[in-house]
């Protein structure tokens, strides 16, 4: 038997690192997985990768790309023979989904550059059309608010490790005066440290970094990366898990949220 994985770029660590846990995981319970690799997140574009994945038979499929309410309720209910799971939706979506709390991990990281005196916040979000790089950036807006700091500056990249670089100096530039960076993606940081240090700021004498994911590359940074641990091997064996259950009995929407912790290196202080 073959499940299906409808995926965002491979070339970003977290989805190959979700892809790869999922595989694997599947293996072990004799399942193949059928692979769709898309470039966005369009209705029809979606619609056609279920129906090559009907014609395949495979009838189990997790979506690891970002996608609306909207949007994840009409594939959801135009195609009932289709088990899916969405792995980036927003939990008002009523459909079947597995995710991560970002709340948890965003606030302890901003709680966390609070404590150490930091003041001056630059904030890397991910890109506008993803739902977790939205909610990322409503929890540190939200946290930072809290603790009376509303004056912050935000760039929005693409998760890639070229856009942390190229918005870190845009951030610099308009503010030289920033001592802690809150990045939205591991990747994302690496750019991020790369321009820093093209700056002449030190890591974290002058500035701190704290990025989000934890893939494992992530602790052999320099400096090893202060981030936001979501556990990538547990959302793919639970994956599974839900999948095999879904298959046996169709569910009704759910909200299953995996904890996101903060894990502190060398790139705060
Ligand atoms: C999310 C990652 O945290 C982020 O770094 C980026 O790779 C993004 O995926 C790509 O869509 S993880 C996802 C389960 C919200």
């Amino acid at each position: 038997p073959t499940f299906g994985l409808i995926t965002t770029s491979l070339a970003l660590h977290a989805p190959s690192q979700i892809a790869s846990s999922f595989k694997h995981h599947a293996e072990l319970v004799g399942y193949q997985v059928a692979i769709s690799m898309l470039k966005t997140g369009q209705l029809n574009v979606l619609q056609s990768a279920l129906n090559e994945f009907r014609a395949q038979k495979i009838n189990s499929v997790v979506m690891s790309l970002p996608l609306e309410k909207a949007d994840a309720e009409t594939l959801a209910r135009d195609n009932p023979d289709i088990q899916q799971l969405f792995l980036d939706v927003p939990p008002a979506a009523e459909v079947c989904h597995l995710g991560f709390l970002h709340s948890d991990g965003t606030a302890s990281s901003v709680d966390l550059l609070l404590e150490l005196g930091h003041r001056k916040f630059g904030l890397l979000a991910g890109p506008e059309s993803s739902i977790s790089a939205r909610l990322r950036l409503a929890c540190w807006r939200d946290t930072l608010y809290q603790a009376g700091i509303a004056e912050t500056d935000t760039e929005y990249g693409d998760w890639s490790a070229n856009s942390g670089w190229v918005k870190t100096m845009e951030l610099f530039g308009r503010h030289p005066d920033i001592t802690a960076m809150l990045v939205a993606s591991d990747q994302m940081a690496l750019g991020v440290i790369s321009a820093l240090r093209q700056l002449n700021k030190r890591i974290p004498q002058d500035v701190s970094v704290i990025g989000y994911d934890d893939t494992p590359d992530s602790q052999y940074f320099h400096p090893a990366l202060t981030t936001v641990r979501q556990d990538f091997d547990l959302i793919g064996k639970r994956a599974v898990t839900h999948l095999l259950s879904m298959a046996n009995q169709p569910q009704e929407a759910f909200n299953d949220l995996l904890p996101t912790t903060l894990v502190i290196r060398q790139s705060t202080g």
